[in-house]
């Protein structure tokens, strides 16, 4: 980063952790000569290749073409590829299939590599943390990720290579974005709607929502900052890299207890199922459990951090988007609201781009999957996301904070 502008990653530590609005953050992975500070972006697809020799990487398999519903992660096949047969693939590729690694902690796969954890590092947000922490996703063109809202903490997300383009709700869409947690995922609320390739009734019903996204298409180098609660879908525009890292903030206890309570409820009305085996427990005290800690661990935070913030807001002079924006043009910018007509062209083109002939409303799926999750529309899954709805969660977790304040 420029030495002209020392106090930014100062700022940035302290403004990232209660500013309200994605950012895009740009020439911040640079030296002042112009190359890349982290190694990682200075390596071309290939070179990253080579340095992971012959390891197998899972790649998620998913189809380019029109689908009724959304391509849950879950239910996709995979196909095991080093990242050079991957590129050797796609070379030849009619992008009939997408092929995904993603959501991986790079820890997981490369911690016998270390020349490739420390290729990178946030110390220009202000944060101390390289690789161990980070999380890797690589896609070829049409591999994304369904909307969705992340439970906890706020996401810096920094683009390698290709491109990749992230469409953005504020946290208040949640009533009319159709949230439910079928398929389960600790820490993720999906939405039900397809953007990969919205049908026509589904593009009526988010024409008509009240709040209207951001987008953004980021390019290499290019860094995003996803505040806590913002809902996103994610789509490689080409074959593409980029690396995520998630923070944790204070309010993230009030959100573990919430979790918490999804859980117990969909163990408890009969949806183990629907749990992954990760998160999984037969004993039902074990879900109660869950809650009683989240519950200490808010009452034991929430005087200290309501001290702390107002302590803080008397002290400093709070940073806004705009003052960021203008003090720091070259490397902060804010994202594109997209207006009415444009959400309606892009929305039309995702789902044109596909011959109809492709309408298909099923998809192959993985088979060990289809026996552990029935199919999707039965009751319980409804019932599943009534009683999980945010609106309905968030009731019963200031309810419990209520009751043991007492
Ligand atoms: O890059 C993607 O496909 C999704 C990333 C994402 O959901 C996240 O960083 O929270």
């Amino acid at each position: 980063m420029n030495s002209g502008e020392p106090m930014l990653k100062e700022i940035l530590k302290d403004a990232l952790t209660y500013l309200r609005e994605p950012l895009l953050l740009q020439n911040m992975l640079r030296n002042s000569d112009g190359s890349y500070e982290w190694k990682l972006l200075e390596w071309d697809f290939m070179e990253f290749a080579e340095k992971l020799k012959d390891l197998k990487l899972p790649f998620r398999v998913g189809y380019n073409a029109r689908l009724m519903s959304p391509q849950w992660e879950r239910h996709c096949p995979v196909k095991y590829m080093t990242l050079r047969e991957f590129i050797d693939n796609m070379k030849d590729s009619k992008d009939e299939m997408w092929y995904y690694f993603d959501y991986k902690y790079m820890h997981e796969w490369f911690d016998n590599k270390p020349e490739i954890m420390t290729s990178l590092s946030w110390r220009n947000f202000g944060i101390d943390k390289d690789g161990f922490d980070s999380t890797l996703w690589i896609g070829s063109k049409g591999a994304h990720t369904n909307c969705h809202q992340d439970s906890y903490g706020y996401n810096l997300i920094a683009q390698i290579h290709g491109r990749k383009e992230w469409l953005l709700f504020p946290p208040d869409s949640s009533n009319f974005l159709e949230p439910t947690r079928i398929p389960y995922e600790e820490s993720t609320i999906y939405s039900k709607f397809n953007f990969f390739c919205l049908s026509k009734e589904d593009e009526t019903k988010v024409l008509n929502m009240p709040y209207k996204p951001k987008i953004i298409i980021l390019e290499p180098g290019d860094v995003l900052f996803v505040p806590w609660g913002w809902w996103h879908y994610v789509e490689s525009l080409d074959q593409s890299m980029s690396i995520n890292i998630w923070l944790p903030l204070k309010e993230d206890n009030k959100a573990r207890l919430k979790e918490a309570l999804v859980k117990l409820t969909i163990a408890r009305i009969g949806g183990q199922k629907y749990i992954t085996s990760e998160d999984r427990n037969d004993c039902m005290s074990y879900y109660t459990q869950l809650i009683d800690v989240a519950l200490q661990e808010c009452k034991n935070n929430i005087d200290s951090t309501s001290d702390f913030v107002s302590a803080k807001r008397v002290k400093y002079n709070l940073w806004t988007v705009e003052d960021l924006v203008m003090q720091y043009s070259k490397h902060i910018k804010p994202l594109y609201d997209l207006k009415d007509h444009e959400l309606e062209k892009f929305l039309r083109e995702k789902r044109e781009r596909f011959p109809k002939s492709n309408f298909t409303s099923e998809l192959p799926q993985r088979s060990i999957d289809t026996k552990a999750v029935p199919p999707l529309g039965t009751s319980l899954e409804s019932i599943i996301n009534a009683l999980c709805h945010p609106d309905v969660v968030n009731k019963a977790a200031e309810l419990l904070l209520h009751d043991t304040r007492k």
